[in-house]
């Protein structure tokens, strides 16, 4: 374990003080929190990622920005990207004490994080048999923390605390079961954070603010393709993957799944799950978009999809008066970027993924509406 006594805390100090004049780093006296992002995609680690950020602040910690975690089409293990290929650094330092995971591993792990004293921060043992989290067991785990050549050497477990930093006792709570003096560096194995994010940690969404590339190249697109004129964007989720996913809405079960509490309520209080809103029928779809076309008047459509862009029907429905174009090659973030642009939009309900442009469509004002939302199974299709 790794121990902070009183003559490596005044190590750390004289640290501190040669290396604020030497690199402009200081260290936080509080502390650092590292995590693997090891749920999900892109839309989950995203929701994953707003509710670090909060528990990061409640607990006055400096956050590590860990890369994105991906998956790669004929490759056995994810590829981690640096977090600031997507987004920018300084708008989360508005908001909180934040620094890159590579900086992080470069230029601070060496000295206060050495190979020896690297403890693993999990909620309860991985395998009940065992006292440890393996935390570098399994894709992406181990792929993640190997990517900066980390090891551990203890476990540590958390539970029963939980994230929710707001809970004053909570966080004392953390702090007197790991006091900073002891555990400098926390290195979760997956996200300490809730998942979907909570209703609470919606607008930190403010403060992801697009990389220059993925900005610019999002806004030559829409000047390339719209010029001034509006624009539908829509967001298709209906790859297979998620196909099969929506299979198990139990609509009974009167409960939310991933992102839909983003149109029926934290409390289900506009509505119920259906496999309608989680996969719908072609004929809503191509309902909705002939309905948004002729209310908005707009002449151009953009379509973001994982699977099925339906661009020949959507020019059928519209009798080919409208334009429509999707991003190439495929980018995710991308696709964001214009979705959040877009002038009108319509997306998933269920999808972290839309859940992503929603939140910062609503930030900056700009109106949203799902596919079969409202519950649409009375209409004549
Ligand atoms: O982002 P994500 O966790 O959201 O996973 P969901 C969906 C992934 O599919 C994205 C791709 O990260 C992208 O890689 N994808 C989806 C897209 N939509 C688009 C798009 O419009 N354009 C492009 N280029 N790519 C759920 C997960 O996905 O799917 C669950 O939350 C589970 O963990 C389930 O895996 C089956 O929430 O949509």
């Amino acid at each position: 374990m790794f121990c902070l006594n009183p003559i490596l805390q005044v190590l750390l100090t004289c640290l501190a003080c040669y290396m604020s004049v030497a690199s402009d780093l200081e260290l936080d006296p509080n502390g650092y929190i590292l995590y693997c992002p090891c749920m999900g995609r892109f839309g989950n680690q995203a929701e994953h990622f707003l509710g670090v950020l909060a528990f990061a602040h409640g607990l006055n910690k400096t956050l590590v920005l860990p890369p994105w975690v991906e998956y790669r089409p004929g490759q056995r293990e994810s590829v981690q990207v640096p977090f600031d290929t997507y987004f920018k650094v300084e708008p989360l330092q508005q908001y909180h004490r934040v620094m890159l995971m590579e900086e992080f591993m470069r230029d601070l792990a060496p000295t206060i994080w050495p190979p020896g004293s690297r403890t693993a921060f999990c909620y309860k043992s991985r395998h009940n048999s065992e006292v440890t989290c393996n935390a570098k067991e399994g894709n992406p785990f181990g792929p993640f923390w190997n990517t900066f050549n980390i090891d551990f050497d203890e476990s540590a477990f958390y539970g029963p605390l939980h994230y929710d930093t707001h809970d004053e006792v909570n966080a004392e709570n953390w702090a007197k079961k790991f006091p900073v003096s002891k555990y400098y560096v926390m290195a979760f194995s997956g996200a300490p954070a809730s998942f979907p994010v909570r209703e609470e940690h919606i607008d930190l969404q403010k403060y992801l603010i697009w990389s220059d590339n993925i900005n610019n190249k999002a806004e030559s697109f829409i000047r390339e393709n719209f010029g001034n004129d509006e624009f539908l964007g829509l967001h298709f989720r209906n790859g297979e993957d998620w196909k099969r996913a929506c299979e198990h809405v139990i609509p009974s079960e009167r409960r939310n799944m991933f992102a839909s509490a983003q149109c029926l309520g934290y409390y289900l209080d506009h509505g119920q799950l259906t496999k309608e809103l989680c996969y719908p029928h072609e004929k809503t779809i191509l309902k909705q978009i002939k309905e948004e076309v002729k209310k908005r008047k707009v002449k151009a459509i953009f379509v973001a999809t994982d699977s099925d862009d339906m661009k020949a029907k959507i020019m059928k429905i519209t009798k080919k008066k409208v334009k429509v174009v999707k991003y190439e090659p495929a980018s995710p973030h991308i696709d964001l970027a214009i979705l959040g642009k877009a002038d009108y939009h319509i997306g998933n309900c269920v999808s972290t993924f839309s859940a992503f442009a929603v939140r910062e469509r609503r930030i900056n004002d700009k109106p949203v509406s799902f596919w079969a939302f409202p519950d649409m199974s009375h209409d004549e299709l």
